[in-house]
């Protein structure tokens, strides 16, 4: 199955003399220029291809090769993948929860729901990319691989306009005021993840060998805490920590929604995931990152 020995990355279906040509969209956003470095690393600067639809500061423009691609534009992005024989394509295009709910759309419903009127409760299908891909996997063999990434935690870029992002910015305002007010309440726990995990998971399940695949969507999964467990976590450190709550409603009611956790145990025994990150190292990380003089 090609699970066993696979951690870091030791061994990969493709040959290695012939890398795959990567794509990756919404690039700019917490997670792509992390991947795009990784890939890099392991297939080479040019094989990996960044976009989005703003421009990039100047250190991602030269660090390798980027252009403009807007998801949204389908002749744009056929071209790009044609022309440059793109193989993988990598979706981070999106758009946060909080934001999203002050940009309501009504992409949630799809062919199968019903439409006059669409009831509160229905069956939610929509054709996005996801359900356009699990689609296109059916019927044509197209190699559609989906990883649900609990919040993910980053020292080299501030999210804005997510449920999780007090789990990044509790760091900073750490390091630099030492004092940090809250958007959730002290007991919402959460699902999440160190960013080395996350970006690891998804080059390892981007190499599992399509055989070793028993789904096309996995959820992975780290650890989950609640506010006041990362302000102990951190206190440990800097015990001088001051954590006051105002919390946002909006952001709450998102995060009452979500999970609490994920199961992850199918990730695990397909293409053996697994994570190296528990609280204490994250929070050992994350201070080591953010704190001046150590970057
Ligand atoms: C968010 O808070 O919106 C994201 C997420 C889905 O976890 N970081």
């Amino acid at each position: 199955t090609g699970t066993g020995g696979r951690r870091h990355g030791s061994t990969r279906s493709e040959d290695a003399a012939d890398p795959p040509k990567v794509l990756i969209t919404g690039g700019l956003g917490q997670l792509g220029v992390g991947l795009a470095k990784l890939l890099r690393r392991r297939f080479g600067k040019n094989n990996v291809i960044l976009s989005d639809i703003k421009k990039p500061p100047k250190h991602v423009f030269h660090s390798g090769p980027f252009i403009y691609s807007d998801i949204l534009d389908h002749k744009n992005l056929r071209e790009i993948v044609v022309n440059n024989n793109i193989s993988w394509l990598v979706h981070y295009s999106a758009v946060l929860s909080a934001v999203g709910e002050n940009n309501l759309t009504i992409g949630a419903f799809g062919p199968s729901s019903p439409r006059d009127p669409a009831p509160e409760l229905c069956v939610q299908r929509p054709r996005t990319i996801y359900g356009v891909s699990k689609y296109y996997h059916h019927r044509y063999g197209l190699d559609f691989r989906c990883l649900r990434y609990p919040g993910i935690i980053s020292a080299d870029f501030q999210p804005g306009g997510g449920t999780t992002d007090y789990a990044v910015q509790i760091f900073h305002a750490a390091v630099k005021s030492g004092h940090f007010e809250c958007n959730l309440h002290s007991d919402t726990r959460l699902p999440m993840m160190y960013i080395d995990d996350c970006l690891r998971a998804t080059l390892e399940m981007l190499e599992a060998p399509a055989s070793a695949l028993g789904a096309r969507t996995y959820n992975i999964n780290a650890m989950s805490f609640t506010p006041g467990d990362l302000t102990r976590e951190i206190r440990k450190a800097l015990p001088d920590l001051r954590v006051t709550y105002r919390v946002d409603p909006l952001r709450q009611a998102i995060a009452d929604s979500w999970p609490m956790a994920f199961e992850d145990s199918a990730a695990r025994r397909d293409w053996g995931w697994k994570h190296d990150y528990d609280l204490a190292e994250l929070v050992q990380a994350m201070l080591t990152h953010v704190t001046p003089g150590n970057r």
